[in-house]
């Protein structure tokens, strides 16, 4: 399939943002890799090569983030498709014992940052009448767990941004869908669990997780609809995993 479509995708250095860009890629897209990890960054333009330009920023920090997406080449500044990837979740606590710096760490990011990209990035896509915005939520902006409260509550956010923006994107035609995963393994537990990985090992115990690829085949499926055709919403769930906390583990 030929393809010249330029993508940016956040959260680009690992998990479910790597494996969509290398994805896409294949498939002949140009893609834009973000994150925060500069290293990484490097690594992804050496094995990419000229189809990639990486952009290292913070999405929490909107000054950070306008200045990147400003800095873009001409020749990547013409974004066909923002995948709103980057975000994380930081402990696992109840409301009462959660560190006020994991939520706003958590809201930040998986919130702001998330419009802030989205902000800085849709005012050319208004204008050319096209554009597709993929926002990666969770089966956790869908049903609530214990112990996640704040996690859950920025990705309902996710939901509810995504199905507003859809609304004020729909006179420019402008596409804007999510993704919301089940468990995926990936480096999310183990920036959940701040590094331990016994205890990011434990979350898919006995059980067989999604893994990276599987969402960027669900994005490269709907990235590669007709114009006329939105997948709005997709959830996408482990067949070991029913709910947010029913999980048939062996
Ligand atoms: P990873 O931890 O592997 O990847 C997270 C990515 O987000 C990294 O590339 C990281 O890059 C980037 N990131 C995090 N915070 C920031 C920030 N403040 N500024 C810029 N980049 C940031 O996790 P996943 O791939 O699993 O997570 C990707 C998305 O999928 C997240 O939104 C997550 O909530 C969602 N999700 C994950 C599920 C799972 O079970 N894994 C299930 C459902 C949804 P860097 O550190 O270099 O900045
Ligand atoms: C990540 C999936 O269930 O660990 O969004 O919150 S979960």
């Amino acid at each position: 399939m030929m393809n010249n479509r330029l993508v940016l995708i956040t959260g680009a250095t690992s998990g479910v943002g790597l494996a969509t860009a290398n994805l896409l890629a294949q498939h002949q897209f140009r893609v834009i890799c973000c994150g925060r990890r500069k290293e990484r960054l490097r690594e992804i333009k050496n094995a990419l090569g000229k189809q990639c330009h990486t952009l290292r920023f913070d999405v929490s920090d909107s000054r950070d983030v306008f200045k990147a997406i400003d800095s873009l080449p001409g020749e990547f500044s013409k974004i066909d498709v923002l995948i709103n990837n980057a975000g994380n979740a930081h402990g696992l606590d109840s409301v009462e014992s959660s560190s006020l710096d994991d939520w706003n760490a958590m809201i930040d990011s998986n919130i702001k940052g998330l419009m802030y990209v989205t902000k800085a990035i849709i005012g050319p896509m208004i204008n050319r009448k096209s554009g597709h915005i993929i926002n990666i939520g969770s089966i956790a902006g869908k049903e609530v767990y214990p112990k996640g409260s704040v996690y859950c509550a920025t990705k309902f956010a996710v939901d509810a941004f995504t199905k507003g923006l859809r609304l004020d994107l729909n006179s420019h035609r402008i596409k804007v869908s999510a993704v919301h995963p089940g468990l995926v393994e990936t480096e999310f537990s183990l920036v959940r669990f701040k590094g331990d990985r016994q205890k990011a090992k434990n979350v898919y115990y006995g059980m067989q997780p999604l893994i990276a690829q599987d969402i960027a085949q669900c994005i490269l499926f709907m990235v590669t609809q007709p114009s006329h055709v939105n997948v709005a919403d997709m959830v996408v769930l482990p067949t070991d995993q029913a709910s947010s906390i029913i999980v048939n583990r062996q």
